[in-house]
């Protein structure tokens, strides 16, 4: 029988930009990234139910490392730089940009990427650019419309409707509704991340 994963178990393991530093690349892992500033490090502290397990911030682009978190012996959730923040310089950017390509292209224990987007903007240039890159390296996606909170509940479902109908095409994606603060959808990202990382 499969275990189930008590994800409030989550320890952080390192910080680091190099390849060299990572965790071992065995057993399975799940990946965060998105646009700076959406929630990210939000959205891993809610489904942990820690407070500052990820470090979150009111000034966008403060992640430059990739953060290793174990769940289990083996069995792993990383938040990924941010991308997309307009005021980190051009060379930083570039270096970020090279790590995730190089950490999504060559990671052998990637199960699968939560890109959090905010509800109130998603699909931004650089998430379709995400998207893309996904698709060539056929990974699966998981969005988690960020902010929710933020929007009327029937607009919020409307927004989820229109993802569904036209931005997921023909990509290996699902979408959902997430908001920290008021623990939306914790426990169906949950689900979707235990499928993942012990199905
Ligand atoms: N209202 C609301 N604010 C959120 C939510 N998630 C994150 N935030 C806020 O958005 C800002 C950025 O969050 P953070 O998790 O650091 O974003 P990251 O850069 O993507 O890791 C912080 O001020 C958070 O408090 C949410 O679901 N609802
Ligand atoms: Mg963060």
């Amino acid at each position: 029988m499969t275990q189930t994963i008590d994800f409030t178990q989550a320890k952080f393991l390192l910080s680091s930009l190099e390849r060299k530093d990572w965790v071992t690349d065995s057993g399975a892992e799940v990946a965060f990234v998105g646009r700076s500033n959406v929630g990210k490090s939000s959205a891993i502290n809610a489904i942990s139910n820690q407070k500052a397990l990820a470090r979150t911030s009111k000034t966008p682009g403060r992640t430059q490392l990739l953060v290793f978190f174990e769940l289990l012996e083996g069995v792993r959730l990383v938040d990924l730089p941010g991308y997309g923040f307009a005021k980190t310089p051009i060379a930083i950017r570039n270096r970020w940009q090279e790590k995730i390509i190089e950490y999504l292209s060559k990671r052998e224990s990637l199960q699968g990427l939560v890109i959090p987007m905010d509800i109130r903007r998603p699909f931004t240039e650089l998430d379709q650019q995400m998207m893309s890159w996904t698709d060539e390296l056929q990974l699966p996606v998981h969005i988690l419309l960020t902010k929710a909170d933020k929007l009327s509940r029937g607009k919020a479902r409307s927004v989820l409707f229109d993802v569904q109908r036209n931005w997921l095409g023909a990509y290996d994606a699902s979408v959902q509704l997430f908001s920290a603060p008021k623990r939306i959808g914790v426990e169906e990202a949950r689900d979707r991340l235990q499928s993942w990382l012990l199905p």
